[in-house]
């Protein structure tokens, strides 16, 4: 048995909840040695892991990691938000019974850390003095090195992120336990694997993953799922699958915040980091904040909302990262940053790395070349043409890093909100902006945000896999309930931000070219907004919100065919009257859906009739 209170009293961790906690689980999963890690033992751990061939080098100060072939993406089958109230079950947030799953879960993670060692990561999830901090403390325990590697990167991690918590008791408590791989039934019937955050007691169990979401506990589980929870329960904030950026007027000194959810995988990264100013005569400057969690509240001082970023780094998908579609991701993730990549392709002799989409084609001379799960290009079988790079392979790096990160990107009191964007991708019907200034239509048109599916045969009838405000993977508690939690929380604000929704990825429905280019030409609409927000620009009212004209829309230096204009910024009266129906069936399924929700439903659905 490890001397837990030996290692704690080194540690220097003193207080009693902690160390209750710690105690508990090293005496369930039985690790050989229990670690208490800070910040500052990066560079031991990255030394002790490139040693065990955890990870390896990609050139100064970069590494490379590839985790089990079965284990690459998060499982959301297997993820549950578990409770002791039943009302708290929701359509998406495969809701369990807590006593059940927990019970489970001891059972699974028992002596399942044997031969490890137990580190104990001490975290915070918002800048320090945060107003929501007392949300945002926790403490991972994992069995898993390269798990901590990132965790260092991707929140703010050290012992003295508990010294002074307002409750000693109030901490989220978050073991992740790696299992035998190997040997889980991945996607089988005989699946071992449950990710549960048992939400009414501030605890997440993960077993049988070391990847991503699964596994980096302060990210996805607790920034997300466990915050989402704490948000209603508190009747204090949101916290939302957002990115979150600035743009700054350099000729008027004017700075704006915009924030918004888009269905994982359909562009936050890439619009958070990547706007392009100088496109625009370098009038304006763009601030990076955060690319995927955004928690909002209102502060009573100035009727604002707020919004600030809980994480401390980017975990950003790699595939099709390049100069031109993301030169800013590729400077944060430079020689020396300390990125680690995950299961992208990877040479040996060289170091280096690569992913579909980093240049045109792939390397010519394979000579050392490995696919992301290690196998030689050189020995593929004629006519393999799997892609090098799992599709999710990603990139890890610290906000930091990122070139443009605002001057306050830690401001304990966030910055002020002036809009809050949704976009999913959608090659027809969503035209390339469209503001909404009433509160309850723009919740409503988070609530029916949606992403087409991207394999050929689906969503031909335009029909959407549909994902509230971005959170369907993320929500804990009943959509009726989220809506309305959205209604009062926005509600209070005096000057509230206003409402859009976005769409990159409209296509030619004859040859299926994107009739919007995208990526770094993203801010042109997004200004489009802001200066309607402030009586600028008055845009065209439409049933489904306010068009940006032709006119005000700044399109300097773009060579668009007019058509292709046209049809971006003008409406499918039959796509969208089809779409109220699918809204309706998708909205039924919600108990204690608000009643100014249907209000908003039918009002626009009413509009579209008479137009
Ligand atoms: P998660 O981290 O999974 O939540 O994803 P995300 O929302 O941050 O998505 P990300 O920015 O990583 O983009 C996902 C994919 O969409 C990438 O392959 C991008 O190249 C592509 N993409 C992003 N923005 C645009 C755009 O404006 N136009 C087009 N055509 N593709 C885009
Ligand atoms: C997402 O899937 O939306 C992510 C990646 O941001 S993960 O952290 O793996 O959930
Ligand atoms: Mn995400």
């Amino acid at each position: 048995m490890v001397d837990v209170d030996r290692v704690l009293d080194e540690a220097g961790l003193k207080n009693p909840h902690v160390r209750e906690y710690v105690t508990y689980w090293a005496g369930i999963t039985e690790p050989d040695r229990v670690e208490v890690v800070n910040a500052s033992d990066d560079a031991r751990l990255v030394a002790e892991a490139l040693e065990a061939g955890e990870l390896f080098p990609a050139g100064e100060g970069r590494y490379y990691s590839r985790s089990y072939f079965k284990d690459t993406a998060r499982s959301e089958e297997r993820t549950i938000v578990a409770t002791s109230k039943p009302d708290d079950r929701g359509v998406y947030n495969n809701w369990r019974d807590a006593e059940e799953m927990t019970a489970g879960q001891l059972e699974r993670m028992r002596g399942q850390s044997k031969g490890k060692t137990m580190y104990v990561v001490p975290y915070l999830m918002a800048p320090p003095g945060s107003p929501l901090e007392q949300y945002a403390a926790g403490v991972e325990l994992t069995d898993n090195r390269p798990v901590v590697l990132h965790m260092i990167r991707m929140a703010r991690v050290g012992t003295h992120h508990l010294d002074d918590l307002a409750d000693p008791a109030t901490f989220v408590r978050a073991v992740h336990v790696t299992g035998d791989l190997e040997n889980l039934g991945q996607g089988t019937p005989d699946d071992q694997r449950y990710f549960v955050t048992v939400a009414d007691q501030r605890t997440i169990l993960h077993f049988g993953s070391s990847y991503g979401g699964n596994a980096l506990l302060g990210k996805i589980a607790h920034g997300l799922r466990q915050a989402c929870y704490d948000g209603r329960a508190s009747g204090v904030f949101l916290a939302e699958q957002f990115m979150l950026l600035g743009i700054t007027d350099k000729q008027t000194g004017q700075k704006w915040h915009v924030c918004g959810g888009f269905p994982s995988a359909s562009g936050k990264t890439n619009l958070a980091m990547t706007l392009a100013p100088d496109a625009m005569g370098d009038r304006y400057h763009v601030d990076f904040y955060g690319d995927d969690i955004a928690w909002l509240w209102v502060n009573q001082d100035d009727g604002r909302v707020y919004g600030m970023n809980p994480e401390f780094g980017v975990f950003g998908v790699a595939k099709d990262t390049n100069e031109l579609t993301n030169p800013t991701a590729l400077d944060s993730i430079a020689e020396g940053s300390g990125a680690i990549f995950t299961n992208v392709a990877y040479n040996p002799d060289t170091h280096e790395v690569w992913w579909e989409g980093r240049t045109p084609e792939p390397p010519v001379d394979v000579t050392g070349w490995e696919d992301w799960k290690g196998d030689r290009i050189a020995e593929r079988d004629e006519g393999d043409l799997s892609p090098w790079a799992h599709p999710n392979s990603r990139f890890t790096t610290t906000l930091a890093n990122v070139p443009n990160v605002a001057d306050d990107f830690e401001a304990p009191a966030g910055v002020p909100i002036d809009a809050i964007i949704f976009g999913g991708r959608t090659r027809d019907r969503e035209p390339l902006v469209r503001a909404i200034t009433d509160l309850a239509e723009g919740v409503y048109d988070g609530l029916t945000l949606g992403a087409e599916a991207t394999f050929a045969a689906d969503g031909l009838d335009g029909q959407l896999r549909y994902d509230p405000m971005s959170m369907r993977p993320f929500l804990a508690y009943g959509e009726g309930d989220y809506a309305a939690h959205w209604l009062e929380i926005i509600g209070a604000a005096t000057d509230p931000p206003i409402f859009a929704h976005v769409n990159w990825f409209q296509k030619d429905p004859d040859d299926g070219h994107f009739l919007w280019p995208g990526y770094r030409e993203n801010l042109r609409p997004l200004l489009w907004l802001v200066r309607h927000k402030d009586g600028e620009v008055a845009g065209r009212e439409t049933p489904v919100g306010t068009i940006p004209t032709l006119e005000e829309l700044d399109l300097t230096g773009l060579d668009i065919p007019t058509e292709d204009l046209d049809r971006i910024l003008g409406l499918d009266l039959d796509r969208w009257r089809q779409e109220m129906g699918f809204r309706e069936e998708h909205l039924q399924q919600f108990d204690r859906l608000p009643e100014a929700i249907w209000n908003a439903h039918r009002r626009v659905a009413q509009a579209l009739d008479e137009a």
